[in-house]
């Protein structure tokens, strides 16, 4: 790559990206994003994309298969790794815009651009790793091998809460398997992932190998997913809409990834390190408001600790900085917009109705911005919605429990099995966590949230459907295998 790419003014098209330009959707029919933070600013007008973008897409990302997937896979990668250093000089850039269009905390924005860049430069590698196994033919002897070939246009639907890391992970493997790709990209995160994309294209990505279609689920999702064309569709987003992805998919025999929701417990025993207990109970409820599906959700203290662990929990709520997710000191900024706000609010007057009681927050904290305060719940019963079904916000229920058996059980007493946390000091209690808890995540002193790139990700019971995501997991979900039985 030129240094001039690196220099080069930044100029993002408010556009889809199909065949290699950037285009307003046919329909000429476009949307206003506004700042959660401050609603009556405008972010930007976006194409509202339709079914006749999707088409475009898939069509150029249909001819663009032949030539990217012949092209060697150290090529590809060096796409990636361009792209990663466009990325990186962009950082600043791309969290200013993620926290103006959707509102994460600036600090955990900056941190999420960087990852986009770590994620390229990890599969950009896969590009030297195996594809395959080496056999021996029982009969002769003879060369029996496995090869791994990508499936052809993918169709990538992700959502707004991760808007640069998600994009990322999913593209990233798909283009260095050789697969091509039609991105859709959420509508409260266009700019990230136009960023994304601008990116790729200064790296070098030819025309079709990637598209970005900015707009709705029904609009564009769908469409998407029907597609004869694309053979996979990787999703990200709640088990309600999940699962009509892979219903519609499966039987059109496209292969299917799903990434949904999670309702993660943290357990704290008697012989935790309190200090650290307390810092990751707050940071997986409240960061980012807690609109991560690895969020923590329910906090189950053993009860000789419940008092202290309420009280320190209690302080350092009240020490956390919420407000302008734009000010690098925020920890707790808004909600993503109006609706998720009506959501969160309506699920914390239930969980009241429900029998629960608030301990801090509950309540809207700004008239403008769709600012929750960070809410904590108490006596909320094991089989009350609040213990039971994602809140996608700053909402988290505190338990006291009594013996590590009774933990486990009430912490696996849900149909979510996506992260988990354990703070103990005592081996075999940890090892026991590790064994019996049901979430395809596992911490052990640290909080529910972050996922490494280089190791899989993903949930068991109803969070997740097919291969896990990241890693050398990926490589599952984005090649199929075929074995080669070679005679000379
Ligand atoms: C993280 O915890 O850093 O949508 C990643 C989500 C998850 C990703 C979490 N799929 O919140």
């Amino acid at each position: 790559m030129p240094d001039s790419v690196l220099e080069a003014p930044l100029q993002l098209k408010p556009a889809n990206y199909v065949a290699g330009k950037w285009k307003p959707a046919r329909s000429g029919r476009t949307y206003e994003k506004r700042n959660p933070a401050r609603p009556t600013e405008i972010v930007g007008e976006f194409p509202a994309s339709g079914e006749e973008d999707v088409n475009a897409a898939v069509e150029g990302a249909a001819k663009a298969f032949a030539g990217w997937s012949a092209t060697p896979a150290a090529r590809r990668a060096a796409v990636l790794m361009s792209a990663a250093d466009v990325i990186d000089s962009r950082v600043e850039e791309i969290a200013a815009d993620m926290t103006r269009e959707m509102g994460k905390p600036l600090r955990e924005a900056r941190l999420e651009a960087a990852r986009a860049a770590a994620i390229f430069r990890f599969f950009a590698g896969e590009a030297w790793r195996p594809k395959g196994e080496m056999f021996e033919q029982s009969m002769t002897g003879s060369t029996l091998y496995t090869v791994r070939r990508p499936l052809g246009v993918v169709g990538l639907i992700t959502p707004w809460n991760f808007p640069a890391a998600i994009p990322a992970w999913k593209t990233a493997p798909a283009l260095v398997y050789g697969n091509t790709v039609v991105l859709k990209v959420a509508q409260d995160a266009p700019l990230t992932g136009l960023h994304l994309a601008a990116a790729l294209e200064e790296g070098g990505v030819p025309d079709g190998v990637l598209n970005l279609i900015i707009g709705r689920g029904s609009d564009v999702g769908t469409p998407l997913i029907r597609h004869p064309k694309v053979a996979a569709i990787s999703f990200t987003g709640s088990v309600a809409v999940g699962h009509l992805v892979r219903d519609e998919a499966t039987p059109l025999g496209k292969r299917v990834q799903l990434e949904l929701g999670g309702h993660n417990p943290l357990i704290v025993m008697a012989d935790a390190d309190l200090a650290r207990a307390v810092e990751a109970a707050y940071a997986g409820a409240f960061w980012s408001a807690g609109q991560k599906c690895t969020a923590t959700r329910r906090i189950y203290v053993q009860a000789t600790l419940y008092d202290e662990f309420r009280r320190r929990f209690l302080e350092r709520i009240e020490g956390g900085k919420v407000g302008d997710p734009a000010d690098p000191e925020t920890e707790v900024g808004p909600l993503v917009n109006e609706h998720q706000l009506k959501d969160v609010l309506e699920a914390i007057e239930r969980g009241k109705r429900d029998g629960g009681k608030v301990v801090v927050g509950g309540e809207r904290v700004d008239e403008d911005a769709y600012l929750v305060a960070p809410t904590l719940f108490e006596d909320v019963a094991d089989d009350a919605m609040l213990s039971r079904e994602e809140v996608f916000g700053p909402v988290a229920s505190l338990y006291r429990f009594h013996t590590l058996d009774e933990a486990l059980e009430r912490a696996n007493a849900v149909e979510y099995g996506l992260s988990a946390s354990i703070f103990t000091t005592n081996l075999a209690t940890a090892q026991r966590f590790v064994n019996e808890l049901e979430a395809g995540v596992l911490h052990v002193n640290s909080q529910t949230a972050g996922a490494d790139v280089h190791v899989p990700f993903g949930g068991i019971k109803r969070s997740g459907f097919g291969p896990h995501e990241q890693g050398r997991a990926a490589l599952e979900f984005y090649t199929e295998v075929v074995t080669v039985y070679q005679d000379a």
